[in-house]
């Protein structure tokens, strides 16, 4: 009598997690976060969002879309196709931006193929994500959001920031409904992977990236490059990560297959000259930060900003220990993480279906 009690209550937690039905009185308050993911759904956003979707104390609100690994309506595509593999196609996805603010859109072919997901998935053209896609716009369905759920939401920001700057630009008072804000992107050692001196994320679009850094004054943590490089995962874990006998793994597997991006040969990717060899899940750390705070062992916090002008800075994040700009608010600035953790995180996760 008791124990099928407790599998039924374990279930409708299960449920409830996963937005299938309401939750029971008192689980709201359990320790369940409430989250938006921001993405330019590409391969290492993929087995973010995987991440997040398997925390058994996160329910996802939304999922709104952004130009970057791919454009727009490829990266709609992508996430959908995500939330299938998962089983978890109830979570609303919504198109918003595609373009920087200001400049043109640089080249999409990225390293992770023209498509965002390798160039390996069939069916690319199909319609059905078109009848699929939220009416809302994406920023319009942020601001919503986040105001429908006042000092609950914890935003996750995986792309080229557009869509976070233009929310703010359209209800300032948006940062300060946030719980946080988590973000991968920018740089802490002035070091760059889309040029000399910028990450890929905020190279796409400075004036947003700069925006967002500014504007923003909720409690926020960056993952930079440098510190995704820094943590990076041995290959023979990456093996034993994608050879799960998952549907989750297996899909991770395939879009890693052709990728020249998960090539160990050295010298083709510019990380293996500064960091060493090894595999590198970007997105999934900032999401497996804001999932379980202990994953980061060790984070700076001081003022940043992005620097918008220069032949060579242009996109670059700047720390300001010191605080020579005067600026009010400071952020986390990732440093160190605790592999073992992070690791079991990732495994576990490619076991959601
Ligand atoms: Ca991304």
């Amino acid at each position: 009598m008791c124990s099928s009690f407790y599998r039924r209550l374990l279930l409708k937690f299960w449920r409830v997690q996963r937005g299938i039905c309401q939750p029971l009185d008192g689980f709201v308050n359990m320790a369940q976060k409430l989250v938006i993911i921001d993405t330019d759904c590409g391969i290492d956003d993929a087995l973010a969002i995987i991440v997040d979707l398997a925390a058994p104390n996160v329910k996802i609100l939304g999922i709104t879309c952004c130009f970057g690994n791919a454009d727009v309506d490829n990266v709609c595509q992508n996430v959908m196709r995500v939330l299938s593999v998962c089983g978890q196609t109830q979570i609303p996805v919504f198109k918003g931006s595609a373009g920087p603010l200001v400049k043109a859109v640089r080249s999409l072919k990225d390293h992770f193929g023209t498509d965002g997901l390798g160039d390996v998935l069939e069916n690319r053209d199909s319609e059905i994500w078109k009848n699929r896609i939220q009416k809302d716009q994406a920023v319009h369905a942020m601001i919503r959001l986040i105001n429908e759920n006042q000092g609950e939401v914890s935003l996750i920001a995986l792309g080229p920031l557009t869509n976070l700057a233009l929310a703010v630009k359209l209800d300032p008072t948006l940062p300060q409904k946030l719980k946080d804000l988590y973000i991968m992107g920018g740089n802490m050692e002035g070091m760059g992977n889309v040029t000399p001196c910028a990450e890929f994320n905020f190279g796409m679009d400075a004036e947003s990236s700069y925006i967002v850094l500014e504007e923003y004054t909720c409690t926020t943590h960056i993952a930079t490059w440098e510190f995704t490089c820094r943590s990076k995962l041995p290959w023979e874990f990456f093996d034993e990560l994608v050879n799960q006998d998952t549907s989750a793994a297996r899909f991770m597997k395939k879009i890693t297959s052709k990728c020249w991006a998960f090539s160990r040969d050295f010298g083709i990717n510019k990380k293996d000259f500064l960091f060493g060899q090894g595999f590198v899940p970007y997105d999934a750390y900032a999401v497996a930060a804001c999932v379980d705070s202990s994953v980061i062992t060790e984070s700076v916090e001081c003022a940043v900003r992005v620097e918008m002008q220069g032949e060579l800075g242009r996109g670059m994040m700047v720390l300001d220990p010191s605080n020579t700009l005067n600026k009010g608010h400071r952020v986390f600035v990732m440093r160190k993480c605790d592999d073992l953790k992070f690791s079991a995180m990732l495994k576990t996760s490619l076991q959601i279906a």
